[in-house]
């Protein structure tokens, strides 16, 4: 039994080998990206048996993502392979140390991955595993995107747990004809058991400043997670409350760590540890992710994150 599968578009991506302006970086290296299957290798390197399905194009990149992410172990045979749509790509500078401001140039308008509907995805292998992670990035793709998730998100009988990171990205809206991503995000988080926000998402999205007001705004997932950024995190599981703060780290790069947040938390749900585990696990998860430049850092051993998930709060405080 698969114990998490994620949906959503993954991308080549290319980050630059100095700092500076898009415009002044002469040369980019390789890496992979893709909020949802950088979720599911995460997970698969904590141990966890995860499938990624999605859509990447006939092409050379899109058998580098197939191939790098089925080594992390992530069962990737439910990937379909467009032979008329190309790979999403991106490339982006590297952010500021002290503000993270950072440029994000796409090449995914048109994407095999956009043609995601649910026409186009085996929707039995999209619903196999006992946790479906989906993101806010995929029903901003198209209209058959936002489709397919909206599907995804009905609540129905037998359902696998559905786990929604609002992952808000204004700029993918602003070009989207096919909804305000606001207003369509929260509908969607809705529709979830399990949804992960940061503050400033849900405060440029929404206008909602703090968790309770995130909370009274979302009441319906039986989980509501709230990250705040450097400060830590609050979750909401029924009306109680539990927040950790985060661990302090040299930042890196932040890009990534939101994903790894998330698969820390699902990884520690998985198993039914207590609330504030699962929080420290995904902080635990999120660290590792920060100190390095891309998406993707190797998590602690599983022996070794429960350890530490373990210390009393005097070595969390
Ligand atoms: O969370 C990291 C992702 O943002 C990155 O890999 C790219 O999936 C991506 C997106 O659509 O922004």
């Amino acid at each position: 039994v698969v114990d998490v599968v994620a949906l959503g578009e993954s991308m080549v991506t290319f980050l630059p080998s100095v700092p500076g302006r898009l415009a002044d970086v002469p040369s980019f290296e390789r890496a992979i990206g893709g909020a949802e299957s950088n979720v599911a290798c995460v997970l698969a390197a904590a141990g966890h048996a995860v499938r990624w399905v999605g859509r990447v194009g006939a092409d050379g990149f899109g058998d580098h993502l197939v191939e790098a992410i089925g080594a992390y172990g992530v069962d990737v045979s439910a990937v379909r392979r467009d032979p008329a749509r190309p790979t999403g790509i991106y490339f982006r500078t590297a952010g500021d140390r002290a503000t993270d401001a950072h440029e994000v140039a796409y090449y995914r308008a048109g994407s095999a991955a956009s043609a995601m509907s649910t026409g186009t995805m085996d929707l039995d292998a999209v619903r196999s595993g006992r946790v479906l992670h989906l993101s806010g990035i995929t029903p901003a793709l198209s209209a058959d995107c936002l489709g397919l998730v909206r599907e995804l998100t009905a609540r129905r009988p037998g359902r696998p747990l559905v786990s929604f990171d609002v992952n808000h990205r204004p700029g993918l809206w602003r070009d989207a004809g096919h909804g305000h991503g606001p207003e369509v995000l929260l509908d969607l988080a809705r529709g979830a058991d399990l949804v992960f926000v940061g503050d400033d998402e849900a405060r440029d999205a929404w206008g909602l400043t703090g968790p309770e007001a995130v909370r009274a705004a979302l009441p319906e997932p039986e989980l509501l997670v709230v990250k705040q950024g450097a400060s830590g995190a609050t979750a909401f599981h029924g009306d109680r409350a539990t927040s950790v703060p985060a661990l302090h780290v040299d930042v890196v790069a932040a890009v990534g760590a939101g994903d790894a947040f998330a698969a820390g938390f699902l990884s520690a749900t998985l198993r039914e540890l207590p609330v504030r585990e699962r929080l420290r696990h995904g902080h635990l998860m999120a660290a590792a992710a920060l100190t390095v430049p891309g998406d993707l850092a190797a998590p602690p051993a599983r022996d070794h994150a429960d350890r530490l998930a373990a210390l009393d709060d005097t070595a969390w405080g």
